[in-house]
């Protein structure tokens, strides 16, 4: 495939360098919980899977968006209710998959999207991951879903619960996006970070330590509202992420994509996203 820009292999000429559908600020609300058959009837153009490409012009990303999941199914909800819409106005080929974590063991955030990423490239050549958490939800549609081709990129950086600042300047939990390559050359996320906390700062330094630089847009279009949570049972804090950041730079070349291991046990093509659910373990 040659690079945005030329002439398209097909014979449709290339989407439009800026989308003509998009908005910019979008109003969010989470004061009704729509249902999955609500989202796909306000979405006829989305095929099985999740997945969709413009009709009338060659879009210039395939973006997979990767969500890692369990037990959050009215947060899946009102992800699924906007990001379609948002996507299509960007005119992107796109593909939507939550990575449900199968079992009661610890959550691992950071292991289920390196299964995310693994199993989403069997299925197509995407050239950009997504990496998103269930419960954030963009606000303004500028903030394309496509990745830079020079750095890994943060993207949720200001938020409603920080007051939409970035928290720290090394922070990079909730929304990122690499092509595949970037993926790669950081052996992809670490796999040890069972419960909550401390997998984002992992990943922010694997970044840095791969020769990579964070890249971050306008922080006017990286606003998201994450729905009002608690912690969940089966995420409590992890103990060890201060033991395991302290091991980031001598452990990174060996966890994580090369060292990954999990059961496949469904792949389902839902209407609205492909599910995958995985046995990733237990907490050692
Ligand atoms: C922050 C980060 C998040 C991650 C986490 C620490 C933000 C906005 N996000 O989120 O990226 O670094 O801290 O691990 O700062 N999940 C489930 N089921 C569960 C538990 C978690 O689906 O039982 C998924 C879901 O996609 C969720 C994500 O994991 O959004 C992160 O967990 P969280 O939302 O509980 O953590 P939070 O908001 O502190
Ligand atoms: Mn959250």
């Amino acid at each position: 495939r040659p690079p945005p820009g030329g002439s398209p292999t097909g014979s449709l000429p290339y989407c439009p360098e800026r989308s003509p559908y998009l908005i910019g600020p979008l109003t969010v609300s989470f004061s009704q919980v729509p249902t999955l058959k609500q989202i796909v009837e306000k979405n006829p153009a989305v095929r099985k899977g999740g997945r969709y490409q413009p009709v009338t012009c060659e879009p210039r990303s395939r973006t997979a968006v990767i969500i890692p999941h369990r037990n959050r199914e009215t947060h899946l909800r009102h992800l699924l209710y906007y990001l379609h819409p948002f996507l299509q106005r960007q005119q992107l080929q796109y593909g939507i998959y939550v990575i449900h974590q199968a079992g009661n063991s610890t959550f691992n955030r950071a292991k289920l999207l390196n299964v995310g990423v693994k199993e989403a490239l069997r299925d197509e050549e995407w050239d950009c991951l997504f990496l998103h958490d269930v419960d954030l939800i963009p606000e303004n549609d500028h903030n394309l879903y496509t990745c830079d081709p020079w750095s890994p990129k943060h993207v949720s950086i200001a938020m409603n619960k920080f007051g939409y600042s970035l928290p720290y300047a090394q922070y990079f939990g909730g929304v990122s996006a690499l092509t595949p390559n970037q993926y790669l050359k950081m052996n992809g996320f670490p796999n040890e970070y069972w419960g909550w906390g401390g997998e984002d700062d992992d990943i922010a330094t694997r970044v840095r330590l791969a020769g990579m630089k964070i890249s971050r847009p306008p922080i006017s279009v990286g606003h998201y509202k994450m729905v009002k949570h608690k912690g969940d049972q089966g995420n409590e804090e992890n103990p060890h992420r201060f033991d395991l950041l302290i091991r980031t730079q001598r452990m990174w070349t060996q966890d994580g994509m090369n060292s990954l291991t999990y059961t496949l046990l469904a792949k389902e093509l839902h209407p609205l996203y492909t599910n995958i659910t995985a046995d990733i373990g237990t907490d050692p």
